[in-house]
């Protein structure tokens, strides 16, 4: 937390003790003995084995962790050695100015940071979690933790860290358009893609977004009833007040879309035996979801109920053909006033005595 006390902009609390995994699940396999490296703009490229590393000098931290789906987990104690300290160790270069750490994961995930940055925060290459051995879906045996940024920064399974003269930008940076910065309290989340107008007004026209990337889009107040949004990229979709209903997201990706008093009335993000959409993060407050089927829908994150007395918004509304399954509500559990709220209104709905 800041010294104000205060939580960063549209970021809510996840339940003590709740801790959900995001991205890859596992490492590569492979049989080879554990290493991490600095390479690159040094003067000494060195290795450590998991032992070597341990060995080191260590440091306890307490770390909020800040999702871009909406969700933090204040004070995480970590246990690791401090980046600075490896550093030391390999002397970066005149003109190294850029640091990328690369994964042992299926995709060589990555993600970099300015050099400066990255010790200024107090970068931990971490491996335990509460006392405790990382778990393995949580990055163990080593992960980076870079406090101060979403937690996209903070890359599982470290295995190389590479110092640069020119950033590389990593795997949500790239193309899948994360901030590079990734500032919580500047709401650094994600960067506008380049949509042609045209384009999108024809979209827009014709009612269908199926199959698109349309990041970031803006439909504020539209008329979209009867949407076609099959299997479309929308995370970041700004789509406040918009009518959308009967429309279809069944497929879609909506993680962080703006849905802020819009009309989504027997729309439809799931279908039977169909892959459901991801809306982690998204803002529901004050959206119209009668009769709406979220059945089986990611909702980490997702809000249903404002945050704080200053939201403009109100709570989602629903009625008792509003379809959400138990898998869609449990994905909640992370935030239990949102969880909470969907289970009250849901069986308040289905009680004999208010039909
Ligand atoms: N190797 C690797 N590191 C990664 C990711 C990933 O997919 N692969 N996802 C990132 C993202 S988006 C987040 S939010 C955090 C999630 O960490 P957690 O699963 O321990 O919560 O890891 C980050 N580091
Ligand atoms: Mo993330």
């Amino acid at each position: 937390m800041n010294k104000s006390n205060q939580l960063p902009p549209n970021q809510q609390l996840a339940a003590p003790g709740k801790w959900p995994f995001v991205g890859e699940r596992e490492p590569r396999k492979s049989d080879a003995a554990w290493i991490v490296s600095v390479e690159g703009l040094v003067e000494e490229p060195r290795t450590w084995t998991l032992d070597e590393l341990l060995a080191l000098p260590q440091v306890e931290r307490a770390v909020d962790i800040h999702c871009v789906t909406r969700w933090l987990k204040l004070g995480a104690r970590f246990r690791g050695v401090l980046l600075k300290m490896l550093l030391e160790l390999a002397r970066p270069k005149l003109g190294a100015a850029y640091i990328s750490f690369v994964a042992r994961s299926e995709r060589d995930h990555s993600t970099s940071l300015p050099l400066e940055d990255a010790l200024a925060l107090e970068t931990l290459v971490a491996f335990e979690y509460e006392g405790e051995p990382l778990d393995v879906t949580h990055g163990g045996p080593v992960r980076t933790i870079v406090p101060d940024r979403y937690f996209y920064k903070s890359l599982k399974w470290l295995e190389r860290i590479e110092v640069l003269a020119e950033d590389r930008l990593g795997y949500w940076e790239n193309g899948i358009g994360y901030h590079n910065v990734a500032d919580p309290w500047q709401e650094q989340r994600f960067i506008a893609p380049n949509l042609k107008l045209a384009e999108v007004r024809d979209l827009m026209e014709r009612r269908d977004f199926s199959g698109r990337d349309l990041r970031g889009i803006q439909c504020e107040k539209r008329d979209l009833a009867g949407l076609n949004a099959r299997d479309a990229a929308l995370r970041d979709a700004h789509f406040e007040r918009a009518d959308l209903s009967e429309s279809c997201f069944v497929g879609a990706n909506l993680s962080n879309a703006h849905f802020q008093g819009a009309k989504l009335c027997s729309s439809k993000f799931a279908e039977d035996g169909k892959s459901s959409a991801d809306a982690e993060g998204a803002n529901f407050c004050g959206a119209d979801l009668r009769a709406a089927d979220l059945r089986g829908v990611s909702l980490f994150g997702a809000t249903f109920f404002p945050l704080s007395p200053r939201e403009p918004w109100g709570p989602a509304f629903f009625d008792k053909w509003t379809r959400i399954d138990e898998a869609a509500i449990q994905t909640l559990a992370a935030t239990p006033e949102q969880e909470s709220y969907v289970r009250g209104v849901l069986s308040l709905l289905h009680d004999d005595r208010s039909e």
